[in-house]
């Protein structure tokens, strides 16, 4: 089936690899072991993100996205200028009818009757256009309501900073030797205006404030300056949900060597990574414009594991999509504007009888760079990872 009137290409792989096990990486460590931490995934690990939408919850700025540009304001503007012409017609009346004859002026009422059939013939109009409109702003793969019930959300309807109940802040280097500097609190790299959070990746040099000469994690030394800064949004500490609807409505940076992610990480961090499991719901990397990826990590025997599907998506990612995970006891389930591309059976995941993916996880949202990508030099920035809301459900 067909999300956003185009249908999409289904590549679903699967690829299940058994590489050494990787080092702790993924799962942000606390306080100063946070910092450059160099350690890498042992294979490029891919961020899930998972979008749907609430019709009752669509914000007047996407209620009034129409192709027509037949936004509600714009039609009232009409309708109020058309009645006022209507009302100068009926106060004047035409120049036809001042020239004529008293005896062929038309029955008392006839003008008021034809004023007020032509306003509401427009009220009809304005009515319909803007349901039109209502239906077109209406985001392909948006939740199922009557199957789902919302339990949190961010809308971003609001101006500055992330919601910081809502939100928390990776900071620092944090894994797989990424050259941005993770940010906290910094407009600059995370804010919320006219509806959407912006994650905004910079390219400008910044002191790393934990930099201590001398100081090495894992046995590297610390950075002391980026070239680069962005965000990383996490709600640990805030909330975590065991299965569900996860669901993300956002547009994806398209410049070279940017990979913006949507993810979940299972709060357990004692057992390490993967372990403590990682479901990718919506990966990019913008190299690849048209392929996005869904990715689950886990530990089995004691080695890494990881099951992912592609999706090539025609129309352009960089215009607004919405990325969806639904995860049950039996199976979690991965969608791009409504399509199923990708599904991983729970049951695979245990892992001596047990499983990071029947335990709480928590959402992970940031805008990274690749490490090894020599075309991010020739990227002109910032770039962004605009996203319009983030939503999680329960099933009914
Ligand atoms: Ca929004």
């Amino acid at each position: 089936m067909v999300a956003g009137g185009a249908s999409h290409r289904k590549m679903h792989t699967m690829i299940i690899s058994s590489a050494p096990e990787g080092r702790w990486n993924s799962v942000a460590p606390s306080g100063a072991q946070r910092e450059d931490a160099v350690a890498c995934r042992p294979v490029a690990c891919a961020t899930g993100y998972r979008a749907s939408a609430l019709p009752g919850l669509l914000k007047p700025a996407n209620a009034t996205r129409c192709a027509s540009n037949q936004t509600p304001a714009a039609i009232a503007k009409r309708t109020r200028a058309a009645t006022v012409q209507g009302n100068i017609t009926l106060s004047h009346a035409s120049p036809e009818t001042r020239r004529s004859s008293p005896l062929d002026t038309p029955p008392r009422g006839t003008y008021a009757r034809a004023t007020m059939k032509t306003i509401l013939q427009m009220l009809l109009g304005a009515a319909l256009a803007m349901l039109g409109c209502a239906q077109a702003a209406e985001p392909v793969g948006q939740a199922d309501t009557t199957k789902w019930k919302l339990v949190w959300a961010d809308e971003f309807d609001y101006t500055g900073l992330p919601d910081p109940k809502k939100w928390d802040y990776e900071e620092g280097f944090v894994r797989n030797n990424e050259p941005q500097y993770y940010t906290r609190g910094r407009l600059e790299n995370a804010r919320v205006e006219n509806g959407t959070l912006i994650l905004e990746a910079r390219k400008e040099p910044f002191k790393n404030p934990r930099f201590k000469p001398g100081l090495t994690k894992q046995g590297k030394p610390q950075r002391e300056s980026a070239d680069y800064t962005a965000a990383s949004l996490i709600t640990q500490n805030r909330a975590t949900w065991r299965y569900g609807r996860m669901e993300l409505r956002a547009k994806l940076p398209q410049g070279e060597g940017t990979w913006p992610a949507f993810w979940t990480l299972g709060s357990n961090h004692s057992t390490g990574w993967p372990a403590c499991g990682e479901i990718d719901i919506m990966e990019y990397w913008a190299r690849k414009l048209h392929e996005m990826t869904s990715t689950v990590h886990w530990r089995k025997d004691g080695k890494h594991q990881q099951d992912s599907g592609k999706l090539n998506v025609p129309e352009s990612l960089g215009e607004y999509h919405v990325y969806a995970l639904e995860w049950n006891a039996e199976r979690m389930d991965f969608f791009c504007d409504g399509n199923k591309y990708h599904t991983v059976p729970l049951a695979k995941l245990d892992e001596q009888g047990d499983n990071a993916f029947r335990k709480p996880h928590y959402i992970l949202l940031n805008l990274a760079l690749e490490s090894r990508n020599k075309k991010l030099a020739a990227t002109v920035f910032p770039q962004q990872f605009v996203v319009d809301y983030v939503r999680v459900y329960e099933a009914k």
